[in-house]
């Protein structure tokens, strides 16, 4: 890619027309969704792959730029490779910020980020037709890596907006090798600045995330919308089992020091735990490889990872410690070696109580319907940014509560609602700011 990066000031004309001509904002968010799903906008011809700063990252912010751009926004690419719209207001006060992420996992659905940073898009799109400003800006960030896809670390880039990254936070590399310095350098920043995309502490009054439930909650209860009280925490581990390759037809099994025997034991053994566990105690094992991977060789190296989670961060602790004693237990037993690093720790994070109130205010009002509060097992970009201002966290009924696959899907009616909730949230806010 060009390493001017994103050319946001000359928009590739020759491209086709990608504006999605339909009536209203909220269906116009999903089909602008599901565009988002295809190349130049994913690197996998035949399904949605976006990692951060990869072409498909750029494409994906070439066009929604000339989205907001349409809404009367003003696009930039901040230094750590976001993507900031901003919708001016009568005065600079400090800025209503609304986000969500433009990263995806490997074959994704085309919801999970988009179609909060879309409904973003669409309010300020809404105030631009009706040609009004409110007392303050809005800024819509599309962040480039939430799901830490590429690199090992996840929510780097809101991280870097909340200003609670560390300089070696950024001494990392993807797994082919590419350092984020040299990832950046393609995408025309550079790794010095990153930390400058920082807002400076009271330059926004609130964050709000739309995003989908990505659970069966709503759907379950045959609601539209939910307000999110709380994101659980999460802490992920990088763990490498070490014993002795060998010969898979003269190894004895009595003397055998296989790898991946003791990984499939704490595979077991993490599930075990975390069931044990209250109901949003999870534990999950999402990556794992064997070395050296031959057919005829008993394993001598694996290498895994797991994350766990729950609401309240002493549950995670307790139940991560547990884990690591088990670990501990079957390498002693197996005579193999342990080496675990721990790869990320985020706290659980509270929605601001009030603005969780004017949010479940604003469903009412929008479908009528009670506004059902949920805890978030999924992590999202909000309790980063918690860090730097009051959150608030909109659900929307997702298809068979489905996340992270092709068949994520949701309802165009229920994102019309989200809309007109988030609308609403906005005008109630805008109403008391011109009251102070
Ligand atoms: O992993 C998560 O919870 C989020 O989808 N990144
Ligand atoms: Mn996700
Ligand atoms: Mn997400």
């Amino acid at each position: 890619m060009a390493p001017s990066g994103p050319d946001l000031a000359h928009p590739d004309l020759a491209r086709p027309d990608l504006t999605v001509r339909s009536a209203s904002g909220g269906t116009r968010a999903v089909e602008r969704c599901r565009l988002l799903t295809r190349p130049p906008f994913s690197a996998d011809p035949n399904g949605l792959t976006r990692a951060y700063l990869t072409p498909a990252h750029a494409e994906a912010c070439r066009q929604i730029a000339e989205w907001m751009a349409q809404a009367g926004m003003e696009p930039r690419i901040d230094a750590a490779g976001n993507l900031i719209g901003r919708y001016s207001g009568a005065s600079d006060r400090p800025a209503l910020l609304i986000g969500s992420h433009i990263d995806s996992v490997r074959d994704a659905g085309a919801f999970d980020g988009p179609l909060g940073v879309m409904l973003g898009i669409e309010c300020a799109a809404a105030l631009h037709l009706q040609g009004r400003r409110l007392p303050f800006p809005i800024d819509v960030i599309a962040f480039g890596d939430e799901e830490g896809s590429r690199f090992p670390a996840s929510m780097l880039t809101s991280r870097a907006v909340a200003g609670t990254l560390d300089p070696a936070d950024l001494a990392i590399a993807d797994g082919d090798g590419v350092t984020l310095a040299e990832a950046l350098a393609g995408f025309g920043r550079d790794a010095g600045t990153f930390l400058s995309a920082r807002y400076p502490t009271g330059s926004a009054f609130a964050y709000l995330e739309a995003h989908i439930e990505q659970g069966p909650v709503l759907e379950a209860e045959g609601l539209a919308l939910g307000v999110v009280t709380a994101i659980a925490g999460q802490r992920r581990l990088a763990v490498t089992f070490t014993g002795t390759p060998g010969h898979a037809g003269t190894s004895a099994m009595t003397l055998r020091r296989d790898a991946l025997a003791a990984a499939a034991e704490a595979v077991l053994a993490v599930e075990r735990i975390a069931r044990a566990g209250p109901d949003d105690l999870v534990a999950t094992v999402g990556r794992l490889s064997v070395a050296p991977g031959a057919t005829n060789v008993v394993p001598g190296r694996v290498d895994f990872t797991i994350e766990g989670r729950a609401g309240a961060d002493m549950v995670r602790d307790r139940a991560t410690a547990e884990i690591l004693a088990a670990l501990d237990t079957i390498g002693a037993a197996r005579g193999i070696a342990l080496a675990v690093e721990e790869t990320q720790v985020l706290p659980a994070s509270p929605c601001a109580p009030a603005l969780a109130e004017r949010l479940a205010d604003a469903v009412r009002t929008a479908t009528g319907a009670p506004a059902r509060r949920l805890v978030s097992g999924a992590g999202h970009d909000a309790m980063v940014m918690a860090a730097l201002a009051p959150t608030a966290m909109l659900f929307i009924r997702c298809t068979g509560g489905i996340s992270h696959n092709p068949a994520e899907d949701v309802h165009a009616a229920d994102v019309e609602l989200a809309l007109a909730a988030m609308l609403h949230f906005i005008e109630g806010l805008a109403a008391e700011s011109e009251a102070a």
